[in-house]
């Protein structure tokens, strides 16, 4: 491909070379939404919690919104919907930004995106926003990967300069499958084997197999990096970069597992063509059109 800096599934060996981005696109001054050391945080690991940025009383609205979604069979119906492949459970809701009024204005809400536009340097808008669940006992993982190789290569987002913003609706711990992640493998890109297969989405979002680090990779990484567990309590935010290095496990404990998603994306940094030679994914999952500035 040609203008591709970050190269990926285009060899059949992995490669980890340098990041060629910024993390944080703006001065560490005074008038900083964050402290120092929360940006510092940010920075060097790739992600930051906040604890209890909203309030009980809004995780317990946002709760009753889910509760009608998950009952609601037309909702498993829509292509925005994810499925588990075995037991047809509600995975994760897309673009809920759109389509749910609720979220559309949590999607708003100046106590994440004034920290997003800080972090990101400018202008924002939404790449992707979706719901993810875990539910009690039956609840599926999702694998180790880095966000920004599957949006480079499937969506054609050119550069690190996004971020997800994971908003916590039940408490997250390591017993229910809260998100891992490896503190400063952000710094690095790690290029994946493999082609990516026609209509890869409607696989890749119940279960991803191609676009996913190979194990001696994974070794490494989690050697030099380590891996952490953002437990904290619903209400909480977890802020974290592109391209930091990330999964979670299955959910056998009786208590759920969700979050709310939004991918946060600077408005110079739009998608082009997919850096595959696969047509690129579905509105739904990529911002392409609908792009306004938040
Ligand atoms: O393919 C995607 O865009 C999505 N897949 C994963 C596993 N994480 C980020 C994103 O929702
Ligand atoms: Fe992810």
């Amino acid at each position: 491909m040609s203008n591709d800096i970050y190269p990926s599934r285009q060899e059949q060996t992995a490669s980890l070379t340098l990041r060629k981005d910024p993390v944080l696109y703006s001065e560490k001054t005074e008038n900083a939404p964050l402290t120092a050391n929360l940006l510092d945080q940010f920075e060097e690991q790739g992600y930051m919690l906040l604890a209890d940025l909203f309030s009980p009383q809004e995780v317990a609205t946002f709760s009753e919104a889910i509760k009608m979604l998950q009952q609601d069979d037309a909702v498993r119906q829509t292509p925005q919907a994810v499925t588990e492949a075995d037991n047809g459970l509600l995975r994760s809701v897309f673009q809920i930004h759109q389509n749910h009024p609720l979220f559309a204005n949590v999607a708003k809400d100046e106590r994440i995106t004034d920290i997003a536009r800080f972090i990101l340097g400018g202008d924002i808008y939404i790449h992707q926003s979706r719901l993810n669940f875990k539910p009690g006992l039956k609840g599926k993982e999702f694998y180790w990967h880095s966000d920004f190789e599957t949006w480079h290569v499937e969506d054609g987002m050119p550069r690190m300069r996004a971020l997800s913003c994971s908003i916590f609706l039940t408490d997250n711990n390591a017993k229910n499958g809260a998100l891992m992640l490896m503190p400063g493998s952000h710094k690095e890109y790690l290029s994946c084997i493999g082609e990516t297969p026609k209509d890869h989405y409607l696989q890749s979002l119940k279960q991803q197999t191609f676009g996913i680090p190979d194990d001696d990779s994974l070794h490494h990484l989690a050697d030099k990096y380590g891996i952490d567990c953002a437990e904290a309590k619903a209400g909480s935010v977890l802020f974290f970069d592109c391209n930091t290095m990330h999964g979670s496990n299955s959910n056998i404990t009786p208590d759920p597992r969700s979050n709310l998603f939004f991918v946060f994306n600077h408005i110079d940094n739009k998608v082009t063509d997919p850096f595959c030679t696969r047509a690129p994914r579905p509105e739904f999952i990529a911002t392409r059109k609908n792009i306004t500035a938040l």
